[in-house]
């Protein structure tokens, strides 16, 4: 088992790469933890909470596209694997401005790789291991019926997927000509706490408990495969730990829905929880203009890292989606923060105000 004594952990201060820090850290005393992240509206310090005050964690707010900065980082923190979440990561915000995701997903992953390869190269650093956080959006759409499995081959139909899939064949290729031990990830839809509101479950949450209306794409039919953020984390560090250099692991819960279905219970959970009548927050729902290019069905296999590394997640839905709807009644805070100030921008842009 590979077990590093120091990571440079990027992105992690977004939704699922602070989830990760905090999960790892807990799990692994002793291992030095370096966060670089360059906080854009999706990095929020304040979702590592407790974290800032161990003392083997280290906050860096830099680009990943600074190559200098990470060559400093990395041998100066005597770094032994890189997780690497950092991205643009929202769909919608790729079909509205597609050049950043070029820039950050593509280009910063290119020389992330490229430094990390230098790094691994040099004298002293005999252990190294990258792991890639990808999607399963770059296998494009399913039908009604079949699974994407490491070998589907990718077929990215938004800017978003297209520059993470493009990642995807950099870090393969890191791989196959240099030997570089680089590993990927590929997870579906994440929920849980921290998720900023702009992703489905916690947008609709949001409006639900402002008695704003839901707005659902199309005919609401899409399919999502929905997995706790925590089991995730759990995925990362077991591929991490006992991952082959150069293999591709499908993450995922076995736990697909209609998106209808899943703002249908979110509106059910509220109405208990804010002591509405039954029913009454399904008077919200607002059927809108279908997303550009909108994908379908996404439904993965995670047999092979069942098989081969015995990884399992650990939460029912019904378990961890309760969790989360009480986790944003108890966090109003944090939400009026991150959904202050630009993020009505957004929300005026894309949903026309309401
Ligand atoms: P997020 O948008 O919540 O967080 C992204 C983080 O990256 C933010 O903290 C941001 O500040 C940071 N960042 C962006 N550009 C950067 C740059 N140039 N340099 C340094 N830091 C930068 O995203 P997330 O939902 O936590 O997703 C994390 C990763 O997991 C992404 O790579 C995403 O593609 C992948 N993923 C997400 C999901 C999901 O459901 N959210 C599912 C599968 C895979
Ligand atoms: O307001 C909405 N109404 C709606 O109907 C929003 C925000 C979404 N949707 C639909 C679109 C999708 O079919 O809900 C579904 C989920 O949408 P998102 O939360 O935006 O997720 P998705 O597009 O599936 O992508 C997510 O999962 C894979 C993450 O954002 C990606 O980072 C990850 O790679």
């Amino acid at each position: 088992m590979f077990v590093p004594r120091a990571i440079l952990v990027t992105g992690g201060a977004g939704f699922i790469g602070s989830n990760f820090i905090t999960h790892f850290m807990a799990a692994n005393p002793g291992c030095r933890v370096v966060n670089l992240d360059i906080l854009t509206y999706a990095g929020n310090l304040k979702n590592l909470v407790g974290v800032e005050k161990n003392p083997d964690y280290r906050f860096v707010r830099g680009d990943i596209c600074n190559g200098e900065l990470v060559r400093e980082l990395l041998a100066e923190e005597r770094i032994e694997a890189v997780v690497h979440f950092a991205a643009e990561s929202h769909v919608d915000r790729s079909i509205t401005g597609p050049e950043i995701f070029v820039r950050t997903n593509v280009l910063g992953t290119q020389v992330l790789l490229e430094e990390s390869r230098r790094h691994w190269e040099a004298k002293g650093v005999e252990r190294f291991r990258f792991l890639h956080v990808s999607t399963d959006e770059v296998y494009g759409t399913l039908g009604e019926t079949g699974y994407f499995t490491e070998e589907t081959p990718l077929a990215p139909n938004s800017p978003y997927s297209a520059s993470k899939a493009g990642s995807d064949l950099i870090v393969r290729a890191y791989y196959e000509t240099y030997g570089f031990p680089a590993l990927i990830t590929r997870c579906s839809n994440n929920y849980g706490p921290y998720q900023f509101p702009e992703k489905l479950i916690p947008l609709m949450i949001h409006n639900i408990v402002a008695n704003k209306p839901l707005p659902v794409y199309g005919d609401g039919r899409n399919v999502r495969d929905w997995l706790h953020v925590k089991d995730h984390s759990s995925a990362i560090e077991t591929v991490l730990k006992g991952g082959k250099p150069g293999e591709v692991f499908n993450v995922g819960g076995n736990n697909e829905w209609f998106n209808i279905d899943i703002v249908q219970l979110l509106c059910d959970l509220l109405d208990e929880r804010l002591g509405r009548p039954k029913g009454e927050s399904r008077g919200l729902i607002t059927f809108v203009k279908d997303r550009l290019g909108h994908d379908r069905r996404y439904a993965i296999s995670a047999a092979k890292i069942k098989r081969e590394l015995g990884w399992e997640p650990s939460y029912t839905f019904e378990r961890g989606i309760a969790e989360t709807v009480d986790w944003y009644l108890a966090n109003g805070a944090w939400v009026e923060e991150v959904t202050s100030g630009a993020y009505r921008d957004y929300y005026e842009k894309q949903y026309g105000g309401e």
